[in-house]
């Protein structure tokens, strides 16, 4: 990994176009709102924020599958060119979602970054989904339900070709870490790539540790660093009741604290984005306060 400025910049996407349930374009806004950006300068950390990507508004689009996907890729565009200027300058981007779909872009920035250093991107995705949908499988036709596929290369051709490198993420080099909600299609794509994929009974059996380190290894292994993309709703909804997709059984409080503890400690993360936070289902903000207080461990606070 490239030595880093001490800089991490926010770039918001007030985006919900992925989602049926409207609201999570207000995630930007109730992160800037919560302690993130104090939590950080108490770290010793420059933050920059970058300000919002531009995104149409819903009732601007036509109401077709096709109107939506094309607005989402050039949203995805643009903050796929912010991404990979923020790593190539050695400043961490930490995207403000916004609706997971933003992910085809982020993380094909960060791809685009590293390919220039002739480096492979690590992806260690923390959701209760695994958004491997195309738009040919999903049943509920959510774009938010599908960068994963777009980013190892499946789906729609201008959402998988947003990085230099297509794919921009090898199928060994994902890994998910969380799951406990899959569509048939999803566990079938799962099963066919061999893709890592730790759901809740691994947390359940083995503990976060031993799941966590290994992500981690697989996440490293032959490859120049690791974007984290994690979704609220991995976390279990008692904790994190703001986000759009609400699935039971999540991860707890320790174990998320934890879990971007690991991530601080392999010192491999590149990029980091923070999606799904819908402030109309929270309460008081503290679902926006709670990842404010994740992103904080995973950018190295301690408690001693
Ligand atoms: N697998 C379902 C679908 O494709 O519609 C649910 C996706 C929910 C995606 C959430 C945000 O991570
Ligand atoms: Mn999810
Ligand atoms: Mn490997
Ligand atoms: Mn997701």
């Amino acid at each position: 990994v490239k030595p880093w400025t001490g800089t991490v910049q926010l770039i918001g996407v007030p985006m919900d176009l992925g989602a049926s349930r409207r609201g999570v374009d207000m995630g930007p806004s109730a992160m800037r709102l919560s302690s993130l950006t104090a939590q950080l300068e108490r770290l010793g950390l420059a933050v920059q924020d970058a300000g919002n990507v531009p995104v149409p508004d819903r009732t601007s689009l036509a109401n077709e599958p096709r109107a939506v996907l094309d607005a989402i890729t050039e949203v995805c565009i643009d903050l796929a060119d912010r991404t990979a200027a923020a790593v190539r300058a050695g400043i961490r981007p930490l995207v403000l979602g916004g609706d997971h779909s933003l992910a085809a872009g982020s993380v094909a920035g960060t791809a685009t970054a590293l390919a220039e250093r002739g480096q492979r991107t690590g992806l260690i995705w923390l959701d209760a989904h695994a958004d491997l949908n195309t738009p040919q499988s999903s049943l509920s036709g959510n774009v938010h339900g599908m960068p994963v596929a777009h980013l190892l290369g499946f789906g729609h051709r201008p959402l998988r070709q947003l990085s230099t490198a297509i794919p921009a993420v090898s199928p060994e080099h994902l890994v998910y870490v969380g799951l406990r909600d899959l569509d048939d299609a999803e566990r079938a794509m799962i099963r066919e790539l061999g893709l890592h994929a730790y759901t809740m009974r691994d947390i359940d059996e083995r503990g976060l540790r031993a799941v966590m380190d290994e992500a981690v290894s697989i996440a490293t292994d032959g490859t120049g660093g690791v974007h984290v993309s994690c979704d609220a709703d991995w976390v279990d909804p008692a904790e994190a009741p703001g986000v759009g997709t609400p699935v039971r059984g999540g991860a707890t409080l320790r174990e998320a604290h934890l879990a971007m503890e690991i991530v601080h400690d392999s010192g491999a993360m590149v990029a980091m984005d923070l999606v799904e936070i819908n402030p109309i289902l929270d309460r008081q903000n503290q679902t926006a306060e709670l990842c404010a207080e994740l992103i904080a461990s995973a950018f190295g606070r301690r408690i001693l």
